[in-house]
Formats: C-alpha cells, sequence, structure tokens
C-alpha cells in the first residue's frame, strides 16, 4: 500500500456515506515502511555531527505506516477541518488545519536568479589515473569512484520555462570525494559574456524580460538583450555561440560542458600547471533545430528534463568524459598569445588537446526533485586539494555571489547540512546556530585554540590533507579599475568560430541572428548588431542584414586573419546511436511482422523504439504477439524521435478523427488517403532532416506530405532489417544534413 493511499482510510470514519466504502484497491491495514529504491537512497551517510544519517532522519520520513502531524501526533482525518457542528464554523483550534496550510504557504523557496529551470541527476565518477602526476586531487586517481550529483539548467527563464529555448546550458557537478566536496559549475559554451564579475547583474537584467510587462519568458530575442550585447563587444563570441547550434541541444545527454575559467591544478610535488576542464558527451555533440526547439516548447516544455531520466531509467546511462587542457603555470599566464584569464577567449583544441582524465556516469535520477534537483547548491570554491584558482576577475566575482544566493535561496547558513550537499566524508567546522541547524553539536568550545574540548579539532597539515593554497607571487602593483589591453581583443575568436563552422552550422547562425533581431523593435539596437557581424564576416554580416531588410554596414577595419578550430563544429563527424530515439508509425493494416522486427533490431542496437497509432491498446491482435502502442497520432509530434520507420500507408480509418479531419482538408473525400496526422509525422521529420525508413505503401505518407521519395535519407522498400540498418547508419551522423542545403558560398 503507498503511504498516499492510506490517508483515504479516514473515509472508514463513522459518520461517513456508505456509499464512501473503500474501493476494491483501497487498502485497510497499515503496512510497515518500504525500504528505500536501492539506486535512490539518500547520498550521504554521514550527519553534519557525523551521527548516522539514516538513523537520524527515519523518525521524519514519510514511508510510516500512520499519519501524523509535524509533532508525531497520529491523525484519524485529514480531509475534514475542525467544526461545530457539520456545517460550520471552523474552529481556530484546529492545530492541523493551520498546520497543514501554514506549510504549505511556505512550500515554495525562491528560485534561482539565473538557472532556475534545470534537472538533475546522480551518478558516479572514476578516476583514470591520467592526471595523477599533474594533479594531486583523490578523485582523479586511477579507478578512484565518486558519487557525483550533476544539474543542467537554462539560464534565463524561470522554474517553469520550457526546456528547449534557445540559451546557455549550466552543467554543474558536485563531487562527493573523499577529501570532501568539489563542485565543476560550468557551461555548455566554453566562454563567457563578460570579462569581469561587476557586469553580471547587467547582462542578466538585460536577458531576463522587460521590467515592465515581465515579457518574453526565457528569451533573449527582444530589444534590451541585443542592446547591451551590441554596445558590450566583450560578449560576442559567447552570443554567437549561443546563436549558434550550441544553443539549442538535442539533450542534456548530448552536450558538452566547460569548466570555462582557467584553474591551477597542484601536483603531488607541488608543481602547478594551469587548466581548463571539458566534458566530452560519449553520445557526441547534437542540436535540434530550430523549428523542432520551437514545436517542443509548446508541444512537451518538460523535454530535456523528460529525456535525461527516461534515459536513466531504461538503463541507457549518459557518460561524460571529463578531460582537461593543461598550460604551464608562467607569470604571464598566456598560453601562445592567448590570455588564460580572459573568460571571453578558448585555447582551440588544435593547440592544447583535451586529455580525458576520468569518466562520468549518471545512473541514477533524483528521488526527490525538490530535496536534491532545487535543494543542490554550487559554489566554484568548493574546492579539493590538488585544483586551485587563478585571478580570473570573473571567478573572482562568482566565488562571492554563490554563497550569498544560497544564503537567501535556501535560507540561512546551514544548507550544507541539506542531504544533497552534504559532504560524504565527517564535518569538523566550527560553525553553530543559525537558521536551519539540523546538527546537534556536542562540546561546549567551538572555538580554536581551546583546552576544554581537548584542543580538538586540529589544524590539518598538507600530510593530514590539509588545503594549502599555492603560494602565487602577487606582483607590485597600482589599484586601479581597467582589464589587462588583451581583453580588448573581441573579434578575433568570433571570427574563428565562423570560420570553424560547416556551411549548415553557418546556415543556422543566419537563421537565428536574423529571427532573434526579427523580433525586436529598435532599428537602431538591429544596426548597431549589424556592425559587429560586419566586424566579425562580410557573408554573415550582409545575410543577416538582407533578412532584416538593412543595408550592410562596412567592417570598422580589415577582418583579423585567423585560423579555424575544426573542433568547434559539431557536424561532420559519426557517433554511437545508442540512447537515440526511433519513432515506428503502423496501423493495424501495417506490415506488423515488419514492425515486430524493426523493434527487435533498434532494442538490439540500444536504441529506443516508440511505436505510433491511430490509437492506443495493441496492435495485431488478429495474430502474431500484439505490439504496444507507446503513442497515438493524436498526442505524437515528430519532434519526439531522432529518426521515423512507417511500417504502411496508414489510410485514415472510416469516420475516424484523422478521416474527417482529411476530408476537410480536400477537395475530393475519395482522395484522402493517408491518415494527416501520419503526413504531418513524415513530412515534420523530412523537414528536419530525419532520416526516415519506410516499407509497404510508406512512399504514400511521403507523397500525401510533398515529401520526394528519392531525396537523400529516405530509404523505402528494402527489406525491413535493410531499412533498419540504413536508417541506424544515417543517425551516427545525427541528421540527413544534405536535405538542408546551405546558401551558395557558404562554404567558406
Ligand atoms: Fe553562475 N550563478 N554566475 N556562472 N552559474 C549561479 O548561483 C554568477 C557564471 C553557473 O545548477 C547562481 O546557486 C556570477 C559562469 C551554473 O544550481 C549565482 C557570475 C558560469 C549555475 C550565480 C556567474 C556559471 C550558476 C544562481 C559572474 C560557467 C547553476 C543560483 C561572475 C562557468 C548551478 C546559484 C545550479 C548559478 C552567479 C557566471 C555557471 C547567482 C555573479 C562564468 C551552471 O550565484
Amino acid at each position: 500500500m503507498a503511504p498516499d493511499q492510506q490517508d483515504r482510510q479516514t473515509r472508514d470514519l463513522p459518520g461517513r456515506p456508505a456509499s464512501a466504502a473503500p474501493s476494491p484497491e483501497e487498502p485497510t491495514e497499515p503496512r510497515e515502511p518500504l525500504p528505500p529504491k536501492e539506486d535512490q537512497a539518500a547520498p550521504a551517510d554521514v550527519s553534519a555531527t557525523g551521527r548516522d544519517w539514516h538513523e537520524a532522519r527515519h523518525p521524519r520520513a514519510q514511508g510510516g505506516a500512520h499519519h501524523t502531524t509535524a509533532q508525531g501526533l497520529r491523525l484519524p482525518d485529514t480531509d475534514h477541518s475542525l467544526k461545530a457542528g457539520v456545517r460550520g464554523p471552523v474552529l481556530l483550534q484546529d492545530h492541523h488545519l493551520r498546520e497543514k496550510i501554514t506549510h504549505f504557504d511556505h512550500e515554495r523557496i525562491p528560485e534561482r536568479v539565473v538557472h532556475a529551470r534545470g534537472a538533475g541527476a546522480h551518478g558516479v565518477f572514476t578516476g583514470y589515473g591520467t592526471a595523477s602526476h599533474i594533479c594531486r586531487a583523490a578523485f582523479l586517481a586511477k579507478d578512484a569512484e565518486t558519487p557525483v550529483f550533476v544539474r543542467f539548467s537554462t539560464v534565463v527563464g524561470s522554474r517553469g520555462s520550457a526546456d528547449t529555448v534557445r540559451d546557455t546550458r549550466g552543467f554543474a557537478t558536485k563531487f562527493y570525494t573523499s577529501e570532501g566536496v568539489f563542485d565543476l559549475v560550468g557551461n555548455n559554451i566554453p566562454v563567457f559574456f563578460i570579462q569581469d564579475a561587476v557586469k553580471f547583474p547587467d547582462v542578466v537584467h538585460a536577458a531576463k524580460p522587460h521590467p515592465d510587462r515581465e515579457i518574453p519568458q526565457a528569451q533573449s530575442a527582444h530589444d534590451t538583450f541585443w542592446d547591451f550585447v551590441s554596445l558590450h563587444t566583450e560578449a560576442t563570441f559567447h552570443t554567437m555561440m549561443f546563436m549558434s547550434d550550441r544553443g539549442i541541444p538535442r539533450s542534456f545527454r548530448m552536450m558538452e560542458g566547460f569548466g570555462v575559467h582557467t584553474f591551477r591544478l597542484v601536483g603531488p610535488d607541488g608543481g602547478t600547471t594551469l587548466a581548463k576542464f571539458h566534458w566530452k558527451p560519449r553520445a557526441g555533440v547534437h542540436s535540434l533545430v530550430w523549428e523542432e526547439a520551437q514545436i517542443i516548447n509548446g508541444v512537451d516544455p518538460d523535454f530535456h528534463r523528460r529525456d535525461l531520466a527516461d534515459a536513466i531509467e531504461a538503463g541507457a546511462h549518459p557518460q561524460w568524459e571529463l578531460g582537461v587542457q593543461t598550460f604551464p603555470d608562467t607569470p604571464e599566464q598566456t598560453f601562445q598569445g592567448i590570455d588564460l584569464l580572459d573568460p571571453t577567449k578558448i585555447v582551440p583544441e588544435e593547440m592544447a588537446p583535451v586529455q580525458p582524465v576520468g569518466l562520468l556516469t549518471l545512473n541514477a535520477n533524483p528521488s526527490n526533485f525538490f530535496a536534491e534537483t532545487e535543494q543542490v547548491a554550487f559554489h566554484p570554491g568548493h574546492l579539493v586539494p590538488g585544483v586551485d584558482l587563478t585571478d580570473d576577475a570573473l571567478l573572482a566575482g562568482r566565488l562571492f555571489s554563490y554563497l550569498d544566493t544560497q544564503i537567501s535561496r535556501l535560507g540561512g547558513p546551514n544548507f550544507a547540512q541539506l542531504p544533497i550537499n552534504r559532504p560524504h566524508v565527517p564535518v569538523n567546522d566550527m560553525h553553530r546556530d543559525g537558521m536551519h541547524q539540523t546538527a546537534v553539536h556536542e562540546g561546549v568550545a567551538p572555538y580554536r585554540p581551546n583546552s576544554l574540548d581537548g584542543g580538538c579539532p586540529f589544524a590539518a597539515g598538507a600530510g593530514a590533507g590539509g588545503y594549502l593554497e599555492t603560494p602565487v607571487a602577487v606582483p607590485a602593483a597600482t589599484k586601479q579599475r581597467r582589464a589587462p589591453a588583451s581583453f580588448l581583443d573581441h573579434t578575433s575568436q568570433p571570427r574563428m568560430f565562423w570560420l570553424s563552422l560547416s556551411p549548415v552550422e553557418r546556415e543556422h547562425l543566419i537563421a537565428a541572428y536574423t529571427f532573434e533581431l526579427g523580433k525586436c523593435y529598435e532599428n537602431a539596437v538591429k544596426e548597431r548588431v549589424l556592425g559587429v557581424l560586419a566586424d566579425i564576416d562580410g557573408e554573415l554580416c550582409e545575410a543577416v542584414a538582407e533578412g532584416l531588410g538593412l543595408p550592410a554596414p562596412a567592417p570598422s577595419g580589415p577582418l583579423p586573419s585567423v585560423p579555424a578550430s575544426p573542433a568547434l563544429s559539431q557536424v561532420g563527424g559519426t557517433w554511437p546511436a545508442a540512447g537515440r530515439i526511433i519513432g515506428i508509425v503502423a496501423d493495424d493494416k501495417g506490415d506488423l511482422d515488419g514492425v515486430r522486427a524493426a523493434r527487435e533490431k533498434i532494442l538490439a542496437g540500444g536504441m529506443v523504439p516508440l511505436v505510433v497509432a491511430p490509437a492506443g491498446g495493441t496492435l495485431g491482435d488478429g495474430g502474431g504477439e500484439p505490439i504496444v502502442v507507446q503513442r497515438t497520432l493524436a498526442a505524437a509530434r515528430s519532434v519526439e524521435f531522432d529518426a521515423l520507420l512507417l511500417a504502411g500507408r496508414l489510410a485514415p480509418a472510416p469516420d475516424s478523427y484523422g478521416a474527417r479531419d482529411a476530408k476537410a482538408g480536400v477537395a475530393d473525400p475519395a482522395e484522402s488517403t493517408v491518415d494527416p496526422r501520419a503526413a504531418l509525422l513524415a513530412g515534420e521529420a523530412f523537414r528536419h532532416a530525419k532520416p526516415i525508413g519506410g516499407w509497404s505503401g510508406a512512399e504514400e505518407v511521403l507523397a500525401a506530405a510533398g515529401c520526394p521519395v528519392s531525396a537523400p535519407g529516405v530509404l523505402l522498400n528494402g527489406p525491413v532489417d535493410t531499412v533498419v540498418a540504413g536508417v541506424v547508419n544515417l543517425l551516427a551522423g545525427h541528421r540527413v544534413w544534405e536535405r538542408f542545403p546551405a546558401r551558395a558560398g557558404l562554404g567558406g
């Protein structure tokens, strides 16, 4: 019996009408608490005071047999207020009523000021040992296994906003290491908008909805955002990157992650190396196309959240390799002319290859969104021995900001005691009291030095695992509000990015700028953005200007001459198709043996088949193994699939919704040979360059959708096995890019 069902036992109470007697499935006996799900147990075993947490937590868990108040008083009824007589009035002395409603009134906490919308997962990180000579951190040692919690997020939107908006994505990882918590709080884009933390409120105010009407939600396509970034050109590289396909990832599972700043690694002998962190997804880096992203925002606003949870539940555990780019720790802190303290610059991977140092596997979904994903509190200053900071001015501001924001968001300074934030090592701090203190500290001397508590706790030197800041020399300097001269170059790397993209990616970038600026009202803002683009590339600027109907300005000077960095392009590689979703559309008249064979082949390849049919239930009841229908044509949209299989011609059933719809759309009802909803699926999949396979009359569906059956990536009428194998092969390249022709000349 589930705990929520227990509440309904109160219907047995005297005075309730006989008709309210329990239905057969309603439980009548209390039960013992259910054991926690194995893969979803609370992450920490030790409380802030070092006690067994499970023991401390148990009395407050809601798995017990009897419903109680917060004070543990057993309750016979939670469905009726205490009244004077059945018709009232309600009595103020009803403590349960007041406690229940007061608690409810305070259920919401302030959402994160940025990165409010997110999804999380538990996992494990396994070190390769390949970094051990340059970084003494225990979690990077060979075969060391460290529990982790990862939270992915969008940046601009509110907590309830849609997942597939155009935005940067957060990629924050909490490592519960044997030396304390290490947080790597990164993004899916390797550079940032600003070089100095003091500008953060400006960029966020510009990107958030306009303060007068509070629109638009979770969008950068509005005047204030473009006003700011066109005036503040250090944002250009980041802006271009999230206007590119990276701003609309196909899945959290298919994004790269970047620590952005340069960190300082400390080796076993105390030697230091500068480093940038990278996460490389095993599933490849893939994106949606813009029309798809917009459809998803309406059809399934939880698309990324659902995709992550479903994949983990299905056992398709997403994986990323952690890698580092390393640079000598010289006093200049530059690498081949690139300033390593400038977070608006990358070091191209061709100049400093990313060296893999460990593997992250996400293998368990949170048990409770609020307790874990919402309450998790990251901080770039949560470091372990072996990882130290540099003087990046953006990082310095973050070190202040994250602690400050948690205090207001999580209601006080004791958020590290929340289960999701607790280190998996004993905590011996001397912080005391404060809001929401859950530890019952013992002893009388929370200060150092002391003699009354035996001198405990003792300082931990390096030999005892203590964290020692690297003794870096601070050069003699003059106080000033200025940035180094190298920070003024805002065009070379954006131009390098443009030159590194394939024609289809350039086409997407042009379309994104044209869309976003097309949503702006102020011509002066659009013209200023065109001025910025003119200094990146003439072709880019002209194409966007043409779309906006404005003249393309001339560049302000000669364009920088920079080499491309092929690693910045997402297109052209091949990747495992495992974890991808293939829709199979069929009805009872289709080739159901073919559907069965296709399902098996897809499952055997580690992919997910989704059977779509005109109505729910099963297909093939007339003979053979029934096929469970997972989506009806009324509920499915092509955006859910990476590829599509059509197992028949999908005629509308007489008098069905599909038939009525089809008749409404054509002059002669006799011509309505294909269910229009199937044609819509096929047409969208075609337009979004997805591989399409089909047999048993599938060409009629494509014809009804107006798709040429001889187009690249359309595989029809071979044996089912061959069609499916062909579609899976195409999936390795993500999409059939030949169906997305780029304008002539964009090949660069
Ligand atoms: Fe953040 N950022 N940030 N940020 N950030 C927050 O902290 C901030 C920056 C990033 O899933 C906030 O707990 C400042 C860069 C992620 O919980 C806040 C500056 C990068 C997350 C904050 C930056 C990030 C945040 C809001 C400029 C990539 C979500 C809630 C100096 C390297 C973490 C919170 C999660 C969240 C401040 C810049 C990534 C307000 C002041 C650069 C992934 O403290």
